[in-house]
């Protein structure tokens, strides 16, 4: 379990709530203690429309939160969400031991061989796009989503092998409600068996996204809990074995009680 720790002020569903460095350890602390396994600091909104955020900005707001949930959780691995190298960097020299980055090493020509020279974790994540639009439908042309997206995913794995990063340390992402509609996010969902047959262990990021909206009618993302449980169950089934999630307690306890009755399906 993933829990998500924003030190932005304008992340969709909780932007500016856990803005101040104090408050996002103490959304970190709050989150373990409901049982999330990696807590994943982001300190840029890929929200349409969202502000820009410079590398020095970014790093200001992330390296206090990742020195602060160091000291407080140190038996908790702690995930950097960002595109950038040098932030990266900066997170990894103050203890984070993974990078998930959402460009899938795209957008940042030296995020690989940092990645592989500090042996950190790396969750690539499919989009299309800068970070200005990849949350917009501007690259959201398929011809047949799930196979363009699993190409697309393979070609990311290819290039961190390129880089020097060892196999193991990938986990790969079909980017939810990145580049893609509802309907594409839906259907690369039921067919997370293809993305799962690449290899690497899966992550999703459903948590309140817009297509579960989209489903349910619900506007207040962060009234979307229920959905998001129902996508998380549905994931876990098809394979997925990692979920990051602003709601740690409802997501654990559903995950825990799903994976009770899947491990004894033959
Ligand atoms: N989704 C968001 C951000 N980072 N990382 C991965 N690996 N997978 C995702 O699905 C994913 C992600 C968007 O959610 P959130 O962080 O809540 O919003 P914002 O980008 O507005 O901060």
């Amino acid at each position: 379990m993933v829990g998500i720790v924003n030190v932005t002020p304008d992340s969709f569903s909780d932007g500016g709530d856990f803005f101040s460095p104090d408050a996002a350890v103490a959304r970190g602390r709050q989150l373990v203690a409901d049982g999330a396994d990696i807590l994943d600091i982001g300190g840029e909104s890929t929200r349409p429309n969202a502000t820009p955020v410079l590398v020095s900005e970014e790093i200001r707001r992330v390296v206090p939160v990742i020195r602060g949930l160091r000291l407080a959780l140190p038996d908790i691995p702690l995930s950097i969400d960002t595109v950038k190298a040098p932030v990266a960097e900066a997170a990894i020299e103050t203890g984070a031991a993974i990078v998930n980055d959402v460009s899938g090493l795209r957008l940042d020509p030296d995020m690989g061989p940092l990645c592989a020279s500090s042996g950190v974790g790396v969750v690539l994540m499919h989009s299309r796009g800068a970070v200005r639009d990849m949350a917009t439908y501007s690259h959201a042309q398929y011809t047949e989503v799930t196979r363009e997206v699993v190409a697309e995913l393979r070609s990311r794995v290819s290039a961190a092998r390129d880089s020097g990063i060892d196999d193991r340390s990938v986990v790969l992402d079909p980017g939810i409600g990145f580049s893609k509609r509802t309907e594409h996010s839906i259907q690369l969902l039921a067919d997370l068996p293809q993305i799962v047959a690449l290899g690497p262990p899966i992550l999703v990021g459903v948590s309140r996204k817009r297509f579960i909206g989209e489903i349910t009618g619900v506007t207040t993302a962060a009234d979307r809990e229920e959905g998001t449980m129902a996508a998380n169950v549905v994931a876990l089934t098809l394979g997925a074995r990692l979920f990051r999630v602003h709601d740690v307690r409802a997501a654990r306890r559903s995950l825990d009680v799903a994976w009770e009755i899947l491990r004894r399906t033959h």
